[in-house]
């Protein structure tokens, strides 16, 4: 039977398990990247693990979310990181050469390869043909150190894509479609696979706004064959010689399949608070903005920018609207500069921030107070903007553009008509922002810098009892990790000080939890759907490990942050009934029966009692026997350790 691409690319990286057979496969990793915000902690990680040097072909540190240096602790980061990725073997991308995704895009992704990142948009790499995953920080460390990264056997869904977008429809609207239809939750334990005549039509900075928001899907990854146009666009970066073909076999399955003709989409954008609460733009158009802000990592490509400055030649913005754009990369500003589409932008009155995450990561430009901001970014969760009650709405660049300049929500189709950007032949080069790391033989002399905000990472404990423990938090369906462990400007300097972070840790639920989670010595939280989806932060993890959490017992988890919680050798349970869910409230306590044994013995059931009405019930436990493992060991670095 004939391979799909995302099969190819597996087959060839398994290390542990049977493709389509064992509940788990553990993968050869070829590639790494860090950003600031997570690379701290991943770091540390690596280091306790006293590997002395990479052992992946590539790793790369980005500094990309903490550019804002308004105290010493974001510049003390970007040094440790400097110093640290110089011994090991890593490449250090410097502040202001771009975001992450973006960078990797241009410089160093390769059609067929894997990642591994500590950031949840990694899969944007799908985008060039790479299998690329969002991963907690302690994955990635271990994958540094050479080992594998293990994902639930996925269910491969091929997305039939036909037509060609029509004028003023983008990849954005792809996705946003792609959302409608199969929600944030939609995705969990698949890999979407694009495929069909629609492919041809659409660029690598495209695809990989696609494979970018396949994170919001809760996708493991999202991938695109590698074609003509991948190598069109390696050659234009200077590195054909990294082009491989990739294609499905014409007789290739697929688990799930659905077809979206490109030629019937329209634009659309994601309503407040939700990426998959999707509606036409049309529906909504003249809804009165006051912000605009264009860039982040799924859409601050040169064709994204070039699009923006063609509609905003000439034109100024309204008098009543902000319109913050950041390009994606240093090679993205410089072109645009170059060919003069920066003047375009400029001109038209809009305000250019630096190439890094900027406001998608409320690091600036919160909105005023009920503030409507249009964005091209990914995420429009309630407060991750800065502002409380600001309603933000994701949109494409075009759709953002045009509704800068008239001041309420357009829909960009008139003023795109004809409207076509064309893919350089050559892009720029430049790569004096990457600092290449030191020789092996050099390393040695090389110190690692630590600042005082640099403190250590909480260690976690082996599961060798029953847990008794008070419910100190009760929360809803579709909890985020910026729920659990907010970001932004004023705490997101903290990332390497979890001490300090755990006074903000889930305060935008309930401002007293860290304290009672304190005071409760160990605690267990009770979650709905899809708990801990969003961003691959460790700190939602190693944070509520510092409060005290042992267990979280939710209706069902986010990829990402369960193998967090189990990283951390917290232990995620699931409900096997939404009665039980809702019997149980804040303040009951819950025991354990025969966790332990459980574990042990590879069982998916487990009696617990509610210590206040004696009532039993069970909840289940579904974890590999590897996952397993870890709890007994009392985490990730802990197993790994012991099996050096
Ligand atoms: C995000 O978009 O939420 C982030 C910030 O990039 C995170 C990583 C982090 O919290 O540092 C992500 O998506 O993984
Ligand atoms: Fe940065 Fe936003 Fe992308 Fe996260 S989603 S990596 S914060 S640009």
């Amino acid at each position: 039977m004939g391979m799909n691409v995302a099969q190819k690319i597996l087959s060839t990286h398994i290390v542990d398990g049977e493709l389509g057979k064992s509940p788990e496969l553990g993968l050869r990793i070829d590639t790494t990247l860090t950003q600031d915000a997570t690379g701290t902690m991943a770091y540390l990680q690596f280091e306790a693990m006293g590997i002395p040097r990479v052992r992946t072909e590539l790793s790369v540190a980005y500094i990309d979310h903490n550019t804002l240096q308004n105290g010493f602790e974001n510049s003390d980061d970007h040094e440790f990181i400097r110093t640290i990725a110089k011994k090991y073997g890593i490449r250090y991308s410097k502040p202001g050469n771009g975001i992450c995704h973006q960078v990797n895009l241009e410089r160093f992704g390769k059609p067929g390869k894997t990642l591994i990142g500590s950031d949840s948009h990694t899969p944007t790499g799908g985008g060039i043909g790479m299998l690329a995953f969002g991963a907690g920080g302690l994955d990635v460390a271990v994958a540094m150190g050479g080992g594998a990264y293990y994902i639930t056997n996925p269910k491969i869904v091929g997305i039939e894509l036909t037509g060609r977008l029509r004028d003023g429809v983008g990849a954005k609207d792809v996705i946003l479609e792609v959302l409608r239809r199969l929600s944030v939750k939609g995705g969990v334990g698949k890999i979407i696979e694009y495929r069909g005549e629609g492919v041809k039509t659409l660029t690598v900075p495209e695809r990989a706004t696609i494979t970018n928001m396949g994170a919001e899907l809760g996708a493991t990854t999202s991938v695109f064959p590698s074609d003509e146009i991948t190598r069109a666009f390696l050659k234009a970066q200077g590195r054909e010689q990294d082009y491989v073909e990739l294609s499905a076999d014409p007789d290739a399955v697929y688990d799930e399949e659905l077809t979206i003709n490109l030629s019937a989409l329209e634009p659309l954008c994601a309503c407040p608070h939700m990426p998959d609460k999707v509606k036409p733009v049309r529906e909504l158009a003249g809804m009165k903005i006051d912000q605009v802000c264009i860039g982040s990592c799924t859409n601050s490509s040169l064709y994204d920018m070039l699009m923006v400055a063609k509609l905003l030649k000439g034109k100024t913005v309204a008098e009543d609207v902000s319109l913050v754009i950041a390009p994606g990369s240093r090679q993205v500003l410089d072109m645009l500069s170059a060919c003069g589409a920066l003047t375009d932008i400029l001109d038209a009155g809009a305000r250019v921030l630096e190439c890094a995450c900027g406001p998608c990561i409320g690091m600036g430009q919160s909105p005023k107070s009920a503030g409507v901001s249009l964005r091209t970014f990914n995420r429009n969760f309630e407060g991750r903007s800065g502002t409380k009650d600001a309603q933000v709405y994701l949109v494409s660049p075009a759709t953002a553009a045009v509704s800068a300049i008239t001041g309420v929500l357009t829909d960009p189709a008139e003023a795109c008509a004809g409207l076509t950007v064309d893919m350089p032949a050559s892009f720029t080069i430049n790569d004096n922002m990457i600092v290449l790391p030191a020789s092996e033989q050099e390393a040695d002399k090389v110190e690692i810098v630590r600042g005082p905000n640099i403190k250590p990472f909480p260690a976690s404990k082996p599961l060798d009892g029953e847990l008794s423990a008070p419910i100190v938090l009760k929360v809803g369906d579709n909890i985020t990790t910026d729920h659990i462990m907010p970001a932004g400007a004023a705490i997101l300097p903290f990332r390497s000080n979890i001490p300090y972070l755990s006074k903000f840790c889930f305060t935008r639920c309930d401002e007293n939890f860290p304290g009672r989670a304190k005071a409760a010595g160990e605690s267990i939280i009770i979650g709905g759907e899809n708990y801990g989806q969003g961003s691959s932060r460790e700190h939602a993890a190693l944070v509520p490990l510092y409060l005290g959490v042992r267990a979280i017992v939710a209706t069902s988890f986010a990829r990402i942050h369960k193998d967090n919680l189990v990283n951390a050798g917290i232990v995620p349970l699931t409900f096997a009934s939404k009665f039980d869910y809702e019997a149980l409230s804040q303040g009951d306590r819950l025991e354990t029966l025969d966790l332990v044994d459980a574990v042990r013995e590879g069982r998916e059931i487990v009696n617990v009692r509610d210590a206040k009405t004696g009532n039993k019930f069970i909840v289940k436990l579904e974890l590999s026997e590897r996952q397993r493992k870890i709890l007994l060991a009392g985490g990730l670095l802990n197993y790994t350790k012991a099996a050096l």
